[in-house]
This record gives C-alpha cells, sequence and structure tokens, in this order.
C-alpha cells in the first residue's frame, strides 16, 4: 500500500470525509459528564461556604482570607488582588492540597501589575475592600459567603449569591486510604453504585474508561450580572453571537476538540476555547475570565425585567421594577478558581483590560491580509505552477497558495514527498519571483517511525506526551500510528522551533509560512476523537488538566521557530485550528471544517464576531465552505464575505469538485475576482485596523453593539457588523436575494453606500435591493477610508501604488481616519520605531494630513492620487493644496451636485508629509 492509500484508509477508518453529518455518539453531551452530573445534583445546603474574616491578611498584592464549607468544614484559601485598569482578581484553591493543582501558565503576559486594595470598612459580617480612587472596590460578607462588586455605589456583579462554588478536595485513592475517620472527612459518602455514576476516580464513555489518578476535582462558581440580559463570548461554539439560556439544554461546552462538519446550532466544544464571557448593557460593558484550561461548562440563566404591582403598599409605590439579571454558572473539571473581573465600563475598556491580562494581537504581515488559496491538496509541483498562473492569466491578485498533508514523505512533517515536490525550492523561488508565499501544514502527530529524524530525536530526549504508565503516548493519526510532541514543555517547545530553522527544515525558504492543523489534539482513536484525558505531560501534569491550552503552545512554538529562523527580525505567520485565551499573540485562527451551505455562511459571521470580541482578531473561516461542493451562486456569497473578513482563505477538502475562481461561469468569475480585488483596495484600511488591534487591543471585525453601545437595537445584530469603526458590512447570506434589511444604527449617523455613494440616514432599517454583484458596505459619516487606487498581482505589487482617501462627512461635515503603514513585514516597527501613523482629518472643508504618532519614522514613495469626498454639501469654487513649507496650488476637481459628493483625480500629495487640501 502506499503512504497516500495508507494515509486514506487510516482517516477513511475513523472518519468518512464525504460524510457530512457528525456521529454524535462520538461526542459527549453534558448528561454524560460526571463532574457536570455531580455539581449539578449536589444539594445547596451541602455547598454553602462561610468567610473567616477574622482569618483576613491584607498584603501588598493581595488580601486572603479563608472560606469554609459549614459541612465538610474543609477550608479554602481565597486570594483578592487589584490589578491596574479596574480588574479584580479571585483566586481559591485548597489551603493545603494534597499536591499542588495545576495553575495554568504562559497565558497571562509578564508579571501583572497589581493595585493595592485597601480595607476601607470591617464590621461585623462585611469587609470591603478598595483601591485608593475607589474605583475598583468590592464588599465581601461573610455568611453565606458572598462578594459584590460595586462600581460608582452600583452593585455591578454578585459573586456567589446563588450558592454554587463548589471545590472538590484532593483526596487520598481509596485504595490507599488508611483510616477510616480520613474516608468519612474527605470523600462524598456513597455506595458503590453511586461512585461509578459520579465518576469520581473512573468514569466511561463508550469504550472508553477514563482512570482518574487524582479523584474527583472539580470547582464552579456562580456570577449574577445585574442589570445584564446580553452577553457573549466563550469562543467556539457554532452559535449565535449573543449566548443564548441554557436552562433548557446542554450548557455550553469548552473542551477543544476535532468536529468534522460540526453541527450548527449547538453548544458543543469544537477546535478551540476561550473562558472569557463579556456582559453588556446600557452604560456597562463588563468581563469575567476564567483562567482554567481543563474541561468547562458554562451556563447561561437570562432573568428578563419585570415590572409588577404592589398591593398592600401606597399609591407612590405601587409600581416596582425589578432588574433584569443573568446568572452565569462556570463549571471546570480540575484546576483551581483563578478568575478575573473586568469593569470596563466601555467595550473599549474590557478589551484593554483582557489584552492587559493576555496580550493583544500580533501585528501580522502584511501578505497574511491577503487572498489565500488552499485545497486539500494541491497535488505536486505542476499543479501548485498552474494554479498560481491561473490567478495571473484571470487578473485575480492572490498571496498565498497553500500545501495540506499530502505535500509530505507519508505525513512526516517536515519533509517534501519527493514525487510530487521533487524541488520545493525552486517551487519557491517562483513563487518569490511572483512576490507570493508559501503555506505548509505542520500538524502535532508525529509518526512512529525508527527511521524518521523527527521522531527519533523527540524520543531519544523524551519530548512526547506519556501514558499513565510511562511510555511514550501512541495514537492513530493521518500518518497512521503517531506519538504527540508535548508541547507544554518548554524545551520541547524550543527544540520544535529549532526545526524550521532553513538548516534543519530542508527545502524550505523565508516565503514558507505554517499552518498547525489537527492540534486539539486530534487522536482518531481516542475517546471524543481526542487524548486519553489520563495522559501525562511535562511536570507530571494530566493531559485533563490542560487540554485546552495544548494546541496555544504548538502555535506558540511554530511562532517562535519562525521568528527565530530570521533571527528575530521577520513577523511569523502561523494559523492554527485550535486555540485558547491568549493565542491572538500567535498568529491566526479559522473555523474549521465548515460545510458548502448558505447557513454555515449565515453562522460564519457570528462565529468571527464571538473571535474577534475575545481578542483573536486575525480570524476566518473556510471561502466556499470546506465540505461539499457550493453551488457557484454561493461561492461567490461566499467571497464577497471573506473579502470584508479578517483572515481570507479559500479551501476545500479532497473528493470535493476544483474551484479555482476561474473554473465557474464568467460571470461568476468576473464576481470574485472583483471581491478580492476590493480585499486588495482596502487593505491599508485593513491594516491600519490590525495595528489598532495590535496597539489599542480594537477587535477588528466589531459586532455592531461595540460601536454603537447605547443603542439597544444592535445588542442582538448578528448578521452585519462593523470593520472597524468605519465600514458597516451586511454580506448576502440567503440564495436568490433580490433585497436585504438592513440596519444603519445612529439617529445622529449617516451612512454612505460605498458603491453608489447613495446617502441615507442611521436610525433605522432600510431595504437595499441586491444584485448578485452586490456587497452591502456602507461608509460612516464622519469616517476617513485609506484605500489603494490600483491593485497589483498580491500585495507585494502593490507596496508603491498610490493611495485613496474615501472621506464621508458627518452630519456636522467633519470626517476622521488614520493610515497606518511600515515595511509590512519585519518587526523595525517596533525596535527601531520604523512606522508612519498618520492622522487624517476633515474640518471646516479643509482636509489635513498630519503625524498621528511622532515616534514613527519611515519614509514612503507612495503619494494620495484620489480624494472623494462624501455628503459636501455645496459645490466648492475652488480646490487648492497647501504643503508645509506654505506653497499652495490650485487643483482639478469635480463636483456631483445630485450626489453631494467631490472628486479630486490625479493628485501627487506625498503619503507621509503634512499637507493640507482647502475645499473654498
Ligand atoms: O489536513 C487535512 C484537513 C485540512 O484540510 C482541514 O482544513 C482541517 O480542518 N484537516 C482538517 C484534517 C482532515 C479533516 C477530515
Amino acid at each position: 500500500m502506499s503512504d497516500r492509500e495508507a494515509t486514506e484508509t487510516s482517516g477513511k477508518e475513523e472518519i468518512s470525509v464525504e460524510d457530512e453529518a457528525v456521529d454524535r455518539n462520538i461526542f459527549r453531551d453534558c448528561s454524560k459528564i460526571a463532574f457536570y452530573r455531580r455539581q449539578k445534583q449536589q444539594p445547596s445546603k451541602n455547598s454553602t461556604y462561610r468567610a473567616l474574616l477574622d482569618s483576613v491578611t491584607i498584603g501588598r498584592e493581595s488580601t486572603s482570607f479563608q472560606i469554609i464549607n459549614e459541612a465538610t468544614k474543609l477550608p479554602l484559601l481565597a486570594e483578592v488582588y487589584g490589578i491596574e485598569k479596574n480588574i479584580l482578581r479571585l483566586k481559591i484553591n485548597e489551603e493545603t492540597p494534597l499536591k499542588p493543582r495545576y495553575e495554568v501558565s504562559d497565558v497571562l503576559i509578564s508579571k501583572l501589575n497589581t493595585v493595592r486594595l485597601i480595607s476601607c470598612c470591617k464590621d461585623t459580617g462585611n469587609l470591603i475592600l478598595s483601591d485608593e480612587k475607589g474605583y475598583l472596590k468590592c464588599h465581601i460578607t461573610e455568611n453565606p459567603f458572598k462578594i459584590d462588586l460595586v462600581s460608582e455605589k452600583e452593585v455591578v456583579m454578585s459573586i456567589n449569591s446563588l450558592g454554587q462554588l463548589y471545590f472538590e478536595h484532593l483526596q487520598i485513592p481509596p485504595k490507599q486510604r488508611a483510616t477510616k475517620e480520613h474516608e468519612k472527612s474527605t470523600s462524598i459518602d456513597t455506595s458503590q453504585e453511586d461512585q461509578e455514576d459520579l465518576g469520581l476516580w473512573e468514569e466511561k464513555f463508550g469504550n472508553f474508561v477514563d482512570v482518574k489518578a487524582n479523584g474527583p476535582a472539580s470547582i464552579g462558581l456562580d456570577f449574577s450580572l445585574h442589570g445584564f440580559e446580553h452577553v457573549y463570548g466563550i469562543p467556539q461554539h457554532a452559535e449565535s453571537h449573543q449566548l443564548k439560556n441554557t436552562r433548557d439544554g446542554d450548557a455550553y461546552r469548552l473542551y477543544n476538540l476535532d468536529v468534522y462538519g460540526y453541527q450548527i446550532h449547538d453548544k458543543m466544544g469544537i477546535y478551540g476555547s476561550v473562558p472569557y464571557l463579556l456582559a453588556h448593557k446600557l452604560g456597562r460593558t463588563i468581563g469575567i475570565f476564567w483562567l482554567n484550561a481543563s474541561e468547562t461548562l458554562v451556563e447561561i440563566n437570562t432573568e428578563p425585567a419585570v415590572e409588577y404591582t404592589l398591593t398592600q403598599m401606597g399609591p407612590a409605590a405601587a409600581k416596582q421594577k425589578v432588574r433584569c439579571q443573568t446568572d452565569v454558572r462556570w463549571i471546570s473539571e480540575s484546576g483551581i478558581i483563578d478568575v478575573f473581573l473586568l469593569t470596563g465600563p466601555t467595550p473599549s475598556d474590557v478589551f484593554k483590560q483582557y489584552s492587559c491580562l493576555t496580550g493583544t494581537q500580533a501585528m501580522p504581515p502584511l501578505f497574511s491580509l491577503g487572498y489565500h488559496q488552499c485545497r486539500w491538496n494541491y497535488e505536486d509541483e505542476q499543479d501548485v505552477r498552474a494554479v498560481d498562473t491561473g490567478f495571473d492569466e484571470h487578473d485575480i491578485p492572490y498571496d498565498v497558495i497553500w500545501l495540506d498533508i499530502e505535500h509530505t514523505e507519508g505525513k512526516r512533517y517536515f519533509t517534501w514527498d519527493k514525487k510530487r515536490f521533487p524541488t520545493p525550492t525552486r517551487m519557491q523561488e517562483l513563487l518569490r519571483s511572483k512576490k507570493r508565499k508559501l503555506v505548509v501544514i505542520n500538524d502535532p502527530h508525529i509518526k512512529v517511525d525508527p527511521d524518521y529524524s523527527v521522531y527519533i530525536k523527540a524520543k531519544e530526549q523524551g519530548f512526547f506526551v506519556k501514558t499513565h504508565e510511562g511510555g511514550d503516548f501512541e495514537g492513530v493519526c493521518w500518518p497512521g500510528l503517531s506519538s504527540y510532541l508535548d508541547f507544554t514543555n518548554p524545551k520541547v517547545r524550543e527544540w520544535y522551533a529549532g526545526l524550521f530553522a532553513f538548516s534543519a527544515y530542508q527545502g524550505s525558504t523565508d516565503i514558507l509560512f505554517i499552518w498547525n492543523d489537527m492540534n486539539e489534539p486530534s487522536v482518531f482513536r481516542g475517546p471524543e476523537q481526542t487524548m486519553q484525558k489520563n495522559a501525562i505531560h511535562h511536570g507530571n501534569w494530566e493531559h485533563r488538566e490542560l487540554h485546552n491550552i495544548y494546541g496555544l503552545y504548538q502555535q506558540m512554538a511554530t511562532a517562535e521557530g519562525l521568528i527565530q529562523r530570521s533571527k528575530g527580525k521577520e513577523r511569523p505567520f502561523v494559523l492554527s485550528r485550535s486555540f485558547f485565551a491568549g493565542s491572538q499573540k500567535y498568529g491566526a485562527v479559522w473555523t474549521g471544517d465548515n460545510t458548502a451551505e448558505w447557513s454555515y455562511l449565515e453562522i460564519s459571521i457570528p462565529m468571527l464576531l464571538t473571535l474577534s470580541i475575545t481578542g483573536i482578531s486575525f480570524c476566518g473561516a473556510d471561502v466556499g465552505g470546506f465540505i461539499g461542493n457550493p453551488e457557484a451562486e454561493l461561492l461567490v456569497r461566499w467571497y464577497q464575505a471573506g473579502a470584508y473578513q479578517p483572515f481570507f482563505r479559500g479551501h476545500a477538502t479532497m473528493n470535493t469538485k476544483r474551484r479555482e475562481p476561474w473554473l465557474c461561469e464568467k460571470e461568476h468569475t468576473h464576481l470574485i475576482r472583483e471581491a478580492i480585488r476590493e480585499r486588495y483596495t482596502l487593505l491599508p484600511y485593513l491594516y491600519s485596523l490590525f495595528y489598532q488591534a495590535h496597539v489599542a487591543s480594537d477587535p477588528v471585525m466589531r459586532p455592531l453593539w461595540i460601536e454603537f453601545p447605547s443603542e439597544l437595537e444592535t445588542f442582538d445584530i448578528e448578521d452585519e457588523y462593523m470593520l472597524g469603526s468605519a465600514l458597516l458590512v451586511h454580506p448576502v447570506t440567503e440564495p436568490k436575494a433580490t433585497t436585504v434589511d438592513i440596519f444603519l444604527p445612529g439617529s445622529n449617523e449617516v451612512w454612505y453606500d460605498s458603491k453608489t455613494f447613495a446617502c441615507w440616514e442611521g436610525g433605522r432599517t432600510m431595504k437595499m435591493p441586491v444584485t448578485l454583484a452586490t456587497i452591502p458596505v456602507f461608509q460612516r459619516g464622519g469616517s476617513v477610508v485609506p484605500v489603494k487606487t490600483a491593485v497589483g498581482k498580491s500585495t507585494g505589487w502593490m507596496t508603491d501604488a498610490p493611495y485613496g482617501l474615501r472621506v464621508a462627512l458627518s452630519t456636522e461635515g467633519s470626517a476622521v481616519g488614520e493610515l497606518y503603514l511600515d515595511d509590512g513585514h519585519s518587526f523595525q516597527y517596533l525596535h527601531q520605531r520604523q512606522f508612519l501613523h498618520r492622522k487624517l482629518s476633515f474640518c471646516s472643508r479643509v482636509l489635513t494630513n498630519s503625524c498621528a504618532d511622532e515616534r514613527g519614522h519611515f519614509s514612503s514613495k507612495c503619494v494620495v492620487e484620489q480624494i472623494l469626498v462624501l455628503g459636501l454639501r455645496k459645490e466648492p469654487s475652488s480646490v487648492t493644496t497647501h504643503s508645509s513649507d506654505g506653497k499652495v496650488k490650485p487643483v482639478a476637481f469635480a463636483y456631483c451636485a445630485r450626489m453631494s459628493t467631490l472628486s479630486l483625480e490625479k493628485l501627487s500629495l506625498s503619503i507621509d508629509a503634512d499637507w493640507e487640501v482647502h475645499i473654498q
């Protein structure tokens, strides 16, 4: 059998690449998860906790006190920290655990700056802690234990007000228990049968038995969010942007799994997890970041506001309103309670608070914002060349071609299939000559093969994940029997990073970048197609403790490898399927194996919005749908949507029809070309947005509620979104659409159709007629969007292309925007401040290009060639340009009174110089 056949067989045994329906029997629902059942069954009287406020110690960094379970009398230690930017951290752990419990490391960036909390009042039963300014304030109640987070005299959130604090203390395994006495005090008193059902030391699922060396260790806590009925976040689920009530069904599950063709509107865990939830109401946005990497379930219960009449009271108090409330319950299999409460108050404050903990989006190399062409698989070098040429012949820009698993010698990563890719360097030189790049796949499983150098070296050094018996863990994946690199070990990451050195990775060049797939990790014969929870990682930690962070560690090591191979000079590009909180620091993620159906196009928008607000701005969904064959209309609509999303890649599974953009009818190719070209035109704006995400934490793709936080109507909109603060995009996600209902927010706003320039007032829904050529995009009045006026074969051909400025005036006749630019690939923007950050503002009929950041220095040959002003009510008598040395030049202009547009062409205003354009 050839390697290829072997792969297909090993794959098909477990997973049919043609089958679209998910076999739910492979995966557990909540009722099959023992720690969840245990927490749900626990009667609340058994879980009453009392804080021992006499035990309070107020230290420089934190305030700590004991809390005690009234039933078991077992103590826990609570620590409260104030953290800069108005964040409160609460840690709860056993005071003296039998052995240390897992604490997530490598997610929080450097050392957090703590803020001293002082006790401002301590009467019986209460303790109030506050920072000096009184911004960060919490009220701790002794019995039953509860914490209220207070801001501006308002209780924003209560912790444990529902008494769902839950903490399973580590115990000595039953067999080793010395005395009956000990057993009584620490374990739940149940019969053998019940014990099995509770899954304390052993849990069965199908043919799998999870033997738990540490026994039950789960934790949980409830949070009541007062006045909030809109909650978001906790990716990744193929679900709506606004989180739903889980009262009548499954909780949201955070457990990274490989779910081929995942079902939509489902709360099961797929590829990645970010245990971070945001809540928003008029006047306040808050966040809860639950730092735990074990399997986690989140329950949401929203009670809407109710108004009721008080009959016994006088007329003055006849009506009383009970505010709405959302209760959020977090339940994790193990670890400790380590939770960060982000107090806002604005959405942008919450984004800053979260990134101060986990870091901001890495600044991507410019090429990676272009269009990516992928397929499982591009067959060989000829195929790559033909596809590459196809783009040129059809005048469609693209930046990157991708190679899937078949490019390797039998799925041995870091190698090339000698028959299909005999001259990888030559192939890359061809791509280089076109100013294009190559991305190749690199999965975490390593073929068990005593002749494969990566395997040999990893084996020798003990770099694989181990079984609980101590041998190397082996599971089946694409190469057949495989072992899995233990990326949680810093030494493994260092070694793996070194494998990307040009000298080590034969056939790689500096235009080759990496894609990490299957890193949930996916294990074909494993429970739920992943790794046994009792596999052992570095430091003797069980896999269950850190399952959700495994993929992050691979992407981290890969990104480090790409940086190192360039001696620290070049920005990496790494796409990862699995992710965790903080993955944004290492590259991009995508939504995995979606299906070529309209509903998947539709759900991609809320899925990407959720990723975006949880820190991961660089995200995308497979354009066209990975599984199945999209009809031409769907393909066109998907390209149109993808062109306005952060990561833009066409991808398709094997056994699907080829679908490079020129293989459809001419009219469809034309529309796809137009969509991709629009993407390229918009790159200066997009790149500037990424810089904003990188330095100021603002997501690139934004749900409407972020830009319009005081407009209730926006809170549940998920079929349209803002790209930055200037563009509203409403992708068409229905077949044969002739009209689309578009909500234009803001009663004081005006919006301009980006194609026709027609102007619309905000604060209403507009029925927009559409054809297959229409991508509904509106520019917000008051914004300036920088674009390129010419499109090249790839981003590399557009470095010197001129700029255009699209100035859309507000009702007051003003507008503001910015442009960020640098060399597009290196770290010099960071280390040498080689960048240009310009502010573009329009006020009193003067457009000004000025410096937005004096620290940056970068010269560009580029000029602003076109300026388009939308919403200019009065026809100008003249237009002049004014340079900083005082030179004034008249310029030709065209004014359209009907559309109120002014157009200036053939200008030559340096992008890096100060100047003004006066409109008289
Ligand atoms: O490597 C093959 C595929 C890849 O094309 C896809 O993008 C990943 O999500 N990979 C999954 C493994 C096989 C899926 C059946």
